[in-house]
């Protein structure tokens, strides 16, 4: 089962780092940076991907994407056959092999880490006796010009490794998720090696449907949308259709959501998505990658995408990023509003937005599932644990909702998923997500277990079964949370602005500086406190002080960029933006 040292050495060669010096890290989202520079990155991720696969004896996922960074940028991230992110225990790993120094190192790394591992399972563990060229990994990527060019490194690692590498084309990172998912589970089936061929020579085509995808969320979203069966008239919608004016950030989820329209729209539900920033090529007018629009723009910048500035009023819209894997919703503010004095489009600045972030889909869908248990036969529901997760950029005042309105435990994790995602799970419905529009619900094997028992007989157990099906629960997903949120808003009979009225944002203020070395400080309590240099916590908490009732502040690394971020939050805006710049400038002085 040990591959051959020196075919992965000699196909390493064919990959070499850009420069001698070249050490990527694998950090909060996978390895992320210049497209140019990731050829043998991605090989050599192609082969630690093939190397997890082997040591669980279970296939595996690799998506290629940089995300909402702009177009040039390209990244990748490991996916578990759960579906989940790599283990954080193996991140270093990651690190050891893109740094390696020569092709030898790389190959030897690789024998070792597959020795090692393997002996560490246990007898019983399946990896033992699985050949190779049983397993797969399944590759996804997003629309960047260097994904075809990259994809074919990662293959090539993956085959050296003597794994069977399964490209999926252009998928959306959580679609990629939920294929690994959906494959160890049985739930799919590897297509024969002919057809991979074939499919390996187009970029778009996928070797494998994402029949079972759509066909897990739309019929449970249809669902759903109709309610308890026998529901009084007054709980359905005010009107047939529904308009939702989608951002695609110029990315790949624009040909998914497109392929699904129709249906959605001739459904019973009448979801009509207008899609906008759908990407294409310059000649077909497509805009670029994530370039004035996306979830990341519009939740960073608090202002309307490309395109969306004339849109009739109150138009409800949400926008996604690039590999479609975050989600936010807007109502964009009238020019009337914002005073604007000029008419030419060309040079009217982008509109406000009123936006509605990760943390109010939170507080939604901690508030529906609230609804919901109160449906639920005793002493079932009061058996259930619900929660939600947040990290310290949550908005104060989305946490005093749901633990003070809602009555539901708030837990604080670090910034990035794959923080969040495992606190989530000591819940049996444990909902999670960052401000910026990351998130997804979990709900764990034995409530789903004890809801299927009796769904026959209890509409709200129905309701819960469809939730989790609607949501894609292996990693935050754009399209599940546009369905979710769809479905909730209808089942409550609210608009946009009775979702708005569930609290009211607190004023902040996001700010970052660059210091010498931003390792310098280090963070406790979930990044809310800094306890290295010594002397920031107290300047901050002086500020803080000073600055009155409700106010917080906190600093942290970032873990994607060469800075540090700094937030702040007071009850006015002019009260936030003085925080923030005082924290900045004493960050600046002490961790010189
Ligand atoms: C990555 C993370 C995101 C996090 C952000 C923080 C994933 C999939 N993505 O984009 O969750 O909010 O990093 O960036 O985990 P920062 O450390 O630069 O603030
Ligand atoms: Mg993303």
């Amino acid at each position: 089962m040990i591959p051959d040292v020196n075919r992965i050495a000699s196909a390493s060669a064919k990959y070499p780092k850009p420069s001698p010096d070249f050490r990527p890290a694998y950090g909060t989202a996978g390895f992320r940076c210049n497209a140019s520079l990731l050829g043998s990155t991605m090989f050599r991720c192609g082969l630690l991907t093939a190397v997890r696969a082997a040591v669980l004896g279970r296939h595996c996922g690799l998506m290629i994407t940089a995300s909402h960074n702009p177009e040039a940028d390209n990244g990748v991230k490991i996916v578990e056959p759960s579906g989940e992110m790599l283990p954080q225990a193996w991140e270093p790993l990651a690190t050891e092999l893109a740094g390696c120094s020569s092709d030898d190192e790389v190959a030897r790394l690789i024998i070792s880490l597959l020795q090692s591992e393997s002996n560490l399972a246990s007898p019983a563990n399946p990896a033992r006796d699985t050949a190779l060229g049983s397993l797969a990994v399944l590759v996804g990527c997003d629309t960047r010009p260097s994904s075809p060019v990259l994809t074919q490194a990662a293959c090539e690692g993956i085959q050296a490794m003597g794994v069977r590498a399964v490209q999926l084309g252009q998928v959306t990172t959580p679609q990629l998720h939920f294929q690994v998912a959906a494959l160890n589970a049985g739930h799919l089936s590897l297509p024969p090696e002919q057809q991979l061929q074939a499919a390996g020579q187009g970029a778009s085509r996928s070797a494998i449907s994402l029949d079972l995808y759509f066909g897990t969320l739309l019929p449970a979203f249809e669902e759903l949308c109709q309610g308890p069966k026998g529901a009084p008239s007054t709980q359905a919608p005010p009107s047939p259709t529904f308009p939702l004016y989608v951002d695609c950030a110029n990315g790949v989820g624009a040909q998914h959501l497109a392929c699904v329209a129709a249906t959605l729209a001739s459904a019973t539900t009448g979801l009509h998505l207008h899609l906008l920033n759908r990407g294409g090529t310059p000649q077909e007018g497509g805009g670029q990658l994530n370039h004035l629009c996306g979830a990341d723009f519009v939740q960073k910048e608090c202002k309307a995408p490309s395109g969306f500035s004339s849109l009739p009023v109150s138009a409800r819209c949400c926008s996604i990023d690039g590999d479609a894997d975050r989600l936010v919703y807007f109502v964009v503010q009238q020019q009337s509003e914002q005073q604007s004095a000029s008419s030419n489009p060309v040079t009217t600045p982008p509109s406000h937005v009123s936006l509605l972030d990760g943390d109010r889909i939170a507080a939604l869908f901690a508030s529906f599932v609230s609804d919901l248990l109160k449906g639920l036969p005793q002493p079932l529901a009061q058996t259930i644990k619900v929660g939600v997760v947040q990290t310290a950029y949550a908005n104060g005042a989305s946490t005093r909702y749901i633990t003070q309105t809602l009555g539901l435990q708030v837990v604080c994790a670090k910034t990035g998923v794959k923080h969040l995602h495992p606190e989530a799970h000591a819940f049996d419905i444990g909902v999670y997500f960052e401000a910026n529009g990351h998130g997804t619900a979990l709900f764990s094997p034995s409530l789903i277990q004890q809801l299927e028992q009796i769904q026959h007989s209890c509409v709200a157990a129905r309701q819960l079964l469809l939730l989790s099906r609607v949501i894609n629960q292996t990693v935050g997903d754009a399209f599940s949370g546009i369905l979710a949120v769809e479905a909730i808003l209808r089942l409550k009979g609210w608009g946009i602005s009775d979702w708005q009225a569930m609290y009211r944002d607190l004023p902040s203020k996001q700010t970052k500086v660059s210091v010498k070395d931003r390792t310098v400080i280090k963070t406790a309590d979930a990044e809310r406190v800094a306890v290295s240099p010594p002397q920031l916590q107290p300047a901050i908490d002086k500020l803080v002080a000073e600055a009155g009732d409700q106010a917080r502040a906190f600093v942290r690394p970032s873990g994607t960029e060469d800075i540090v971020r700094v937030y702040a939050e007071v009850q006015t805006a002019e009260a936030a933006e003085a925080l923030a710049a005082a924290v900045a400038q004493a960050t600046c002085s002490l961790a010189a």
